[in-house]
């Protein structure tokens, strides 16, 4: 039987995946998995009874195991591994952490408007030190297989490429080849070719954020 998921639908447009990180991190779990799964698109800006009754935080992604609505991909990945084990996505502890401050670096550059305050450093010091590990212990952070930090951020990643482009006509540097490489090898996976979000709704769902 499929799993029952709830993710975000895309701004503007209730009927269409959204651009929730979150969700597709859930979502590239059930698909490199091969977990057959049901999805529920919610408009998170009107979100219906039935959603927030079963979930009353009212944050998505959610899932429903054993007749209950679990939230928190961080729990919903971790439940998905002990049901679902085969093929193991559990990274060893010593890479469990790589990555792990690229996307609230992101996230304070792109909404930063002084471009004196640090934060563009602060961003590319974490890419290089993603790069160098990369480098290092590459393809994917745990080598030659992928894993659950991978997922994790696989879509953070394609939100820093699409709206800093966007924004701020910025791009990851081109010296950062190991990073580079990394982006083509998680974005033409078919499993985030199908979950990912199109460039028009990540921009749309950043756009309120960077202008507030
Ligand atoms: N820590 C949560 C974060 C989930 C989250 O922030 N979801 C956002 C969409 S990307 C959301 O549901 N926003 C709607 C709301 O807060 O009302 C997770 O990892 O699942």
């Amino acid at each position: 039987m499929a799993v029952e998921v709830c993710v975000k639908a895309a701004v503007g447009a209730p009927d269409i995946l959204g651009d929730c990180p979150f969700s597709q991190r859930v979502l590239l779990t059930l698909e490199e998995k091969k977990v057959p799964y049901k999805l529920h698109l919610i408009n998170v800006d009107q979100k219906p009874q039935w959603f927030l009754e079963v979930n009353p935080e009212g944050k998505v992604p959610v899932i429903k195991f054993d007749d209950k609505w679990i939230a928190d991909s961080d729990v919903i990945v971790g439940l998905l591994e002990e049901k679902y084990p085969n093929p193991s996505l559990s990274p060893p502890p010593e890479v469990s952490s790589v990555g792990s401050k690229i996307f609230p670096s992101f996230v304070k550059f792109l909404k930063s408007k002084d471009p004196t305050d640090g934060s563009e450093q602060a961003l590319l010091d974490e890419l290089k030190a993603l790069d160098e590990h990369l480098k290092a212990k590459g393809p994917y952070v745990n080598g030659e297989n992928i894993c659950a930090v991978d997922l994790s951020l696989a879509p953070k990643l394609y939100h820093l490429d699409v709206a800093l482009a966007h924004f701020k006509n910025w791009i990851v540097p081109e010296n950062l080849t190991h990073v580079h490489n990394y982006l083509k090898l998680l974005f033409s996976r078919d499993s985030f070719q199908k979950t990912k979000a199109a460039k028009e709704h990540v921009v749309a769902g950043w756009a309120p954020k960077v202008n507030a």
